[in-house]
């Protein structure tokens, strides 16, 4: 390591209240920032960027999903495809991965994350089981390896494992195709304990009850009872006009009016997707200090709906974002369909803004990094001493970038274009892509190779 190996002078720099300059950055071995200053003096030694802003947080994946990519879009033959036909197409894929190959997936998707500015990562991670339906002779097996590939693609994690114990509301069971995914409050929280191990500067290990559809009300009281205190906790909730339905004839309220009704929903929760609300539930939700999980490319991509964004911005909502199943791996993608997704519906433009910031890149950048790093359960999503180094460097000779000012970037950045404007990563202060390039990336790609080859023969 030469002095300067952990310090990076940057000409301009995305802090919290916008950009400064001649920012110095520094961090220490444990990957976390030591000092930014702004207004640094220019030190020959010191490596030197033009557009340092923070890594973004991916709060929604199930990494396994990435190889199902771009294979489901075939039109079926005799019901219409929704949601729901893609799920069992989905099914039938997660019952032939087996760990091996989700670790291969993993890392390829990792390295994809890191390479288009994800610096962090929320895995919702419920194929616990072998592939008949037994637990491993550790049941944490396939957790470690989504944590094995998070290290190989130096990617920080926060490792959900999922509660997920019915097929549907009022306890229906588990059909056979759900086998992989069985568990109860007791076997989610001995596998988040047994995880400790693997918790530190650039992992944390929180909880997710998968849906109202997949808990009771008493599994889910249990599991959040039991969580230590201060872990992540994920649900998804209201992703599909038929879910608010059967709900509403089950529990007799909407999701997720049904969940904040239940008095246990605040910072520490990410209610992913969170579609389909009424203003109240829109109200509730913001007041909640939760966090939205959104998944804009995913959502369209399954035909879910348009989340209500401009009046839970209006009323403080918190908000990240997430690749969810992974039809994009970029955070430039899933900002921009999540404003134009808004422009649609309303015929308006520039949604995403806010009295005090109306310049609607900047607003997404920083909104989705403050409830990304709130849903991640982790130090991060803003260059300060004391958080995560975590920072993205833009490729400043790139024609769009060219010659841009400080009011400009993040537009050019977010909404020209589609070639990767992210040229270095830096991820809990090691350097994992340098000149888009990710040093590892095609060991990664080979093993991801044979997995997907695996499968396809399987
Ligand atoms: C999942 N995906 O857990 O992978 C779900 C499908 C379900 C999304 N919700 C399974 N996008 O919801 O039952
Ligand atoms: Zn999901």
């Amino acid at each position: 390591m030469t002095p300067h190996d952990n310090m990076l002078l940057a000409r301009h720099a995305l802090l919290a209240d916008g950009w400064h300059r001649n920012v110095l950055l520094a961090w220490d071995a444990n990957g976390d920032l030591t000092g930014v200053e702004p207004d640094a003096a220019a030190t020959l030694a010191i490596p030197q960027a033009d557009w340092v802003l923070p890594g973004m947080v991916n709060l929604h994946s199930h990494a396994f999903q990435r190889a199902l990519g771009g294979l489901t879009e075939r039109a079926g033959e005799h019901a219409q495809d929704s949601f729901w036909t893609w799920r069992d197409l989905m099914y039938r894929f997660a019952n032939r991965i087996t760990p091996e190959q989700m670790e291969a997936v993993a890392a390829q998707l990792y390295v994809e994350c890191l390479r288009h500015g994800y610096t962090a990562v929320c895995e919702f991670h419920y194929l616990q089981r072998d592939l008949d339906g037994a637990l491993y002779a550790d049941p944490a097996e396939t957790a470690r390896r989504i944590a094995a590939a998070s290290r190989q693609a130096g990617i920080g994690l926060t490792l959900l494992p999922v509660l997920y114990a019915h097929a549907g509301f009022k306890d229906a069971p588990l059909k056979p195709e759900q086998r992989r995914f069985c568990s109860d409050p007791d076997l989610v929280l001995r596998i988040v304990d047994s995880l400790a191990d693997l918790r530190g500067p650039q992992l944390e290990v929180g909880a997710a009850p998968h849906s109202l559809r997949a808990v009771s009300q008493a599994e889910l009281r249990e599991l959040v009872q039991g969580m230590p205190a201060g872990r992540p906790l994920h649900i998804h909730v209201a992703e599909q006009e038929l879910e608010v339905r059967q709900c509403l004839d089950a529990l007799g309220r909407r999701p997720v009016e049904w969940l904040l009704e239940q008095g246990v929903v605040d910072e520490r929760w990410c209610l992913v997707h969170a579609t389909h609300l009424t203003g109240t539930e829109t109200a509730g939700l913001a007041a909640s200090g939760a966090v939205a999980g959104l998944c804009p490319t995913t959502e369209a991509n399954l035909g879910d709906g348009l989340f209500p964004l401009a009046p839970y911005i209006a009323a403080g909502g918190r908000f990240g974002i997430g690749s969810d199943s992974h039809v994009s791996q970029s955070p430039v993608e899933e900002l921009r369909w999540l404003e134009y997704g808004q422009r649609l519906r309303h015929q308006r433009r520039n949604v995403a803004a806010s009295e005090g910031q109306r310049d609607v890149a900047a607003f997404l950048w920083q909104q989705a990094l403050l409830g990304g790093a709130q849903a991640s359960g982790r130090q991060l999503g803003v260059l300060a001493a004391g958080r995560r180094a975590d920072l993205l460097v833009l490729d400043s000779h790139h024609p769009n970038l060219d010659g841009a000012g400080a009011d400009h970037v993040l537009g050019r950045f977010l909404f020209c274009g589609n070639d990767n404007l992210v040229r270095d990563v830096l991820a809990g202060g090691r350097w994992v892509v340098r000149n888009g390039r990710h040093p590892d990336q095609d060991a990664i790609a080979r093993r991801y190779g044979t997995a997907l080859r695996g499968l396809r023969d399987a």
